[in-house]
């Protein structure tokens, strides 16, 4: 293996420990948590740069320090390849983070006691959509919708556009960290006009596909703001960022939301990352990953349903799967995690809607296909994930088998190791 850490090997032997493991169990295992991805040695580099020095409290041409000249203009590059991307008018690339782009995007928007009407966790939304375990929902009332069969994954929009009659939120909110399917962007566009509300996307999971036209744009369906990581299906440094369709009063509102009201210096280094990040997204080949994302997906959909495992909404139209180990094969979703990590398979326990089992050992997996289609994968190889997935869970108990899987899953990664450059 390249030794990419001169330094820190010379300097602290146990920290570079823990990184030289982490840089071989990501080249030799197969990452399927659906909302992680490998980054370019370009944004790495980027974000390992001499930015990170820097204090650049406020924003381009307007900060609290001197010495911005280069802060300002990878800034500037970041904003506006952000808005290029997406079709936007406004963008803040000062984000730490998905959770404080929707943390800020509350407080530019609400009131304290302003209700938002946003997706039920156990139905896909995220934490910050309003569960009770954040600190949000001290501040601001958060009621839900749900799917109205989680068969097909269709959302009740009809009890949606009653609950938004009843409780008139001030921000009807789309977005998901487990739900397999696109949305009726209309439906939600329309219930929030009808009640005065924003209507917010948070993309954070697709916001990759969207880049690369793989899925369709929230804003071409008269969303107001999207927020959303960088670091999934973009394929960027971990980081956050907030988007609005229109210039309107409201992007001057959430510039000042995120610095100064809830950071302080925006992280520079990551920021040029994001800068990289967002030009290597608008490359022609980005739409072509983005498009196999989906393919690959369907692939491995097909081995799930051809070995009648349950997958939630059927299965999927983006770039994850839901699936119900424990109602089709009576393992727990934590045993199957643990199970398929010993093989080189690394996904996620997952709460299925309407779960018989509690959070900490549920009954669903989540996986996805980002991170394998960055290394190369196509339907092929995808599909063969599938099998050793099907394979390894069936066979949860025999040792000869799970070892063979593991070699066949490091064969498949010296076959397609993680690329450096994507351009
Ligand atoms: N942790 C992210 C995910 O895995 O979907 C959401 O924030």
């Amino acid at each position: 293996m390249k030794n990419l850490y001169p330094h820190i090997k010379k300097q602290d032997k146990k920290v570079f420990a823990a990184i030289e493991g982490e840089e071989k169990r990501q080249a030799e295992g197969l990452e399927l948590i659906p909302s992680e991805n490998y980054v370019s040695q370009a944004v790495r580099e980027a974000n390992a740069s001499a930015l990170t020095n820097k204090y650049s409290e406020g924003y381009p041409g307007k900060r609290y320090y001197g010495g911005q000249e280069f802060t300002d203009e990878v800034e500037m590059i970041a904003i506006e390849r952000a808005k290029k991307l997406f079709g936007a008018k406004y963008a803040n690339v000062q984000p730490h983070a998905g959770a404080p782009a929707n943390v800020g995007m509350y407080f530019a928007l609400l009131e304290p006691g302003d209700t938002v009407l946003g997706m039920d966790l156990s139905h896909g939304g995220h934490l910050t959509h309003g569960h009770p375990v954040t600190y949000l929902t001290k501040i601001f009332r958060f009621v839900r919708y749900k799917m109205k069969d989680v068969e097909t994954g269709e959302i009740d929009y009809d009890e949606m556009r009653k609950v938004a009659k009843k409780e008139r939120p001030k921000i009807v909110l789309a977005g998901y960290s487990a739900y397999p399917r696109e949305l009726d962007y209309d439906k939600f566009v329309s219930i929030a006009r009808e009640v005065g509300a924003y209507a917010v996307m948070d993309i954070a999971h697709i916001a990759g596909l969207i880049a690369g036209k793989a899925v369709r744009n929230p804003f071409d369906h008269g969303f107001d703001i999207m927020t959303t990581t960088t670091h999934k299906t973009l394929r960027g440094p971990r980081g956050g960022m907030i988007l609005t369709r229109e210039d309107a009063d409201f992007a001057k509102k959430i510039d000042k939301s995120i610095f100064p009201g809830l950071q302080g210096g925006p992280l520079m280094h990551n920021i040029a990352a994001k800068a990289v990040c967002f030009g290597e997204a608008l490359s022609p080949k980005f739409r072509v990953y983005a498009k196999q994302v989906l393919k690959n997906a369907k692939a491995m959909e097909k081995v799930f349903a051809t070995n009648n495992v349950r997958m939630l909404t059927g299965g999927t139209s983006n770039h994850l799967i839901l699936a119900d180990v424990w109602g089709s094969m009576g393992i727990s979703g934590k045993e199957a995690e643990t199970l398929l990590d010993e093989v080189g398979m690394t996904l996620n326990k997952n709460s299925i809607a309407d779960d018989v089992r509690g959070p900490m050992d549920p009954s669903g997996i989540r996986f996805g296909t980002p991170a394998i289609t960055t290394r190369g994968f196509k339907a092929k190889e995808s599909t063969k994930v599938a099998e050793l997935m099907i394979e390894a869970l069936k066979n949860k108990s025999n040792k000869k088998v799970h070892k063979r899987i593991r070699e066949d899953v490091r064969k498949l990664c010296k076959r397609f190791p993680i690329p450096e450059s994507f351009v």
